[in-house]
């Protein structure tokens, strides 16, 4: 008998767990197949394994060479449910985003769930990867006349590099042309205050809905 949804979700997220990808992969086939929702088998199943694995490694009980294989787990998985996740296209308004995780930190998963939420908001997407000089920041928001600017970072000693990315903008005469937003384990909605960032979420989907709003509010 075909495995409900619920049940496919768990197992997804048990699989990524369990830093089984061949298996992860299979479930995400099932799931899509089944024709189930591509965007909640991300977060509730996939995104939840990964969030798992990550309070394993806070307890001591998984090492960085299982979050590795959790993290290809993930990905591997995510590959499969990715070109079935709906794009919202009813906006009819055209959004730039650039993304990035600041220098010195090279923790990229939620950076990239945060990219595939944004391309489903309607955004077109400029992911300039992990461990980004400040200077890419600017010079990729310049280019291509970027509306909104996230930047991730998932390590304390590496916040201070959105504060200095902001006041890079502003000496670059961009900063009231951008939204920008901040997130990441460390961060919250004061420190996003404190360094002058319009917002800060603590998930993805939430980020990507608020930065929509943002950026029409800013453009209206
Ligand atoms: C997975 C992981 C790794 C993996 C990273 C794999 C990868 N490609 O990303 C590996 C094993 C490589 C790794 C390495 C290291 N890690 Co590590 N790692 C983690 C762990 C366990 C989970 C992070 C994670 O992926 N979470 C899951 C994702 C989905 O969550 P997220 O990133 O928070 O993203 C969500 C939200 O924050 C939000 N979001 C994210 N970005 C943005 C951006 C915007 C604009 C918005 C609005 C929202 C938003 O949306 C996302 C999805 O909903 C954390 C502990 C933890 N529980 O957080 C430690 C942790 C972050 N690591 C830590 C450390 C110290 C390291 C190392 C230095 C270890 C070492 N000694 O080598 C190295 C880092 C090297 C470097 N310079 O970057 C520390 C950081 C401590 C600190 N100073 O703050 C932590 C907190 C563990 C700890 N308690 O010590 N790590």
């Amino acid at each position: 008998m075909a495995r409900s949804k619920e049940e496919l979700i768990a197992a997804m997220g048990n699989a990524v767990l369990e830093m089984e990808d061949e298996e992860a992969a299979a479930l995400a086939e099932e799931y899509v197949e089944a024709g189930y929702d591509a965007m909640e088998g991300l977060t509730e199943g996939l995104a939840k394994g990964m969030n798992r694995a990550g309070e394993l490694y806070e307890e001591k009980e998984y090492f960085i060479p299982e979050l590795l294989l959790c993290s290809d787990a993930f990905y591997g998985a995510v590959d499969v449910l990715r070109p079935h996740i709906q794009k919202k296209t009813d906006s009819g308004e055209q959004m730039t985003a650039v993304i990035g995780v600041v220098e010195g930190d090279t923790h990229d998963i939620g950076k990239n769930i945060l990219k595939i939420m944004l391309e489903t908001e309607g955004f077109d997407v400029y992911d300039l990867g992990k461990d980004v000089p400040t200077q890419n920041f600017i010079d990729a928001a310049r280019e291509h006349n970027a509306d909104f600017i996230g930047m991730s970072t998932l390590m304390t000693t590496t916040m201070i590099k959105m504060s200095e990315i902001i006041q890079e903008l502003k000496n670059n005469g961009l900063r009231d042309r951008v939204v920008v937003m901040v997130g990441g384990g460390p961060i919250s909605e004061a420190y996003a205050d404190k360094i002058g960032a319009d917002g800060y979420e603590p998930d993805a989907a939430s980020a990507a809905r608020r930065a929509r709003e943002l950026v029409l509010a800013h453009r209206s």
